[in-house]
């Protein structure tokens, strides 16, 4: 039987009156049910925001060193995953994507493979490995943004001379909330020919039987390399927004949406020494420092970036940036198009 004393008021104000009779008990269990009067009301919550997490360049490269002398390279990266202790399980950058530093040397190989997750890579430092995905040779300069998109095969074959280092993004929060992560070793036993970058790449113009063939719900860009030198010429053309922001969406060419399915990118560049406005976003993104060094403001911390460091800008967080370099450019890998997509993505600005 119920006694008053262990009644207890939900958070309407209502008296709920606890359920400890034991037949009660024992049938809740048994069907799986419980009483949400005596439960945490997580949907009445509004979810707190997180503090920005920040890796400075200049404190990984020792640890680089380090990764060289210690790992080797064949079906398994050498890779260094993001941690950031804001996030569900401790173990992602972000709640919803991924971020990891890979290290490769010349002579070195990374055997192909696929699976269901979408990753990109964007250079940080050094030239001459290529990334060959869907069987498409994608030359790896610094700046230059790579897609390896969700099933396309991919390995990382390194011919040049210097060490290598990028920035990878993957969206494995997202898949492993929804229990869709996947995995294929290679070698592919075939790979049907895709059109090559060349085809693809002049803005406004396509190939006609392109658009036909793979219709408009293209789940990613068929382009798989965008090149820092084309980025930064297509951004020097643009004209500025009102606190001289000069902000590129890099999209796939057949319906000028997000790259991937769950990975947004864009390249943020910036006017010297002058702030910019404070944006927030229920979108959160990873900032990789591309060019020029600043600082930025993220909700109540200033951090100070230099070319290759790397911070997030977690949701529901003011922020604005300010460089102190001549130009300052920042790529971003954000969510932003996700939460769109899903009537999700909520964005306010100010001076
Ligand atoms: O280069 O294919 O950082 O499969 C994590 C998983 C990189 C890759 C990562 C991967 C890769
Ligand atoms: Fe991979």
């Amino acid at each position: 039987m119920s006694s008053a004393n262990q009644n207890k008021t939900s958070t309407t104000g209502q008296k709920m009156e606890s359920a400890n009779n034991d037949k009660f008990r024992a049938e809740l269990e048994r069907l799986r049910l419980r009483p949400l009067w005596e439960m945490e009301v997580n949907e009445r919550r509004t979810a707190p925001s997180e503090p920005s997490t920040h890796w400075q360049w200049n404190e990984i490269l020792p640890l680089i060193e380090e990764a060289i002398r210690v790992a080797a390279v064949g079906a398994e990266r050498r890779v260094l995953s993001l941690q950031n202790s804001a996030t569900p399980n401790f173990s992602t950058a972000l709640a919803t994507l991924s971020g990891a530093l890979q290290i490769l040397l010349p002579g070195e190989h990374a055997l192909p493979h696929r699976h269901s997750m979408n990753a990109l890579r964007f250079v940080m430092e050094g030239s001459g490995a290529t990334t060959r995905v869907d069987g498409k040779p994608c030359v790896m300069e610094e700046g230059d943004l790579i897609l390896t998109p969700a099933w396309t095969w991919h390995e990382h074959v390194h011919t040049g001379t210097q060490r290598m280092v990028w920035f990878d993004c993957l969206d494995v929060p997202l898949h492993t909330y929804f229990n869709t992560t996947a995995f294929e070793p290679g070698p592919p036993a075939s790979i049907s020919p895709m059109r090559s970058d060349e085809e693809l790449g002049t803005a406004g113009m396509l190939p006609a039987a392109t658009v036909t063939t793979s219709g408009s719900r293209a789940e990613y860009s068929p382009l798989f390399r965008y090149a820092w030198s084309a980025a930064c010429e297509a951004i020097d053309r643009m004209a500025p927004e009102a606190d001289g922001v000069r902000s590129l969406h890099y999209v796939n060419p057949l319906n000028g949406g997000p790259v991937m399915a769950f990975i947004d990118c864009y390249l943020h560049e910036l006017q010297t020494d002058r702030r910019t406005m404070e944006r927030w976003s229920t979108a959160s993104a990873m900032c990789v420092v591309g060019e020029g060094e600043g600082s930025s403001r993220i909700g109540d911390r200033t951090i100070e970036w230099r070319r290759n460091d790397i911070f997030t800008l977690p949701r529901k967080t003011w922020y604005s940036h300010r460089s102190r370099s001549r130009s300052a450019k920042l790529f971003l890998a954000t969510d932003r198009d996700v939460l769109d997509r899903l009537g999700l993505l909520c964005e306010k600005s100010r001076n």
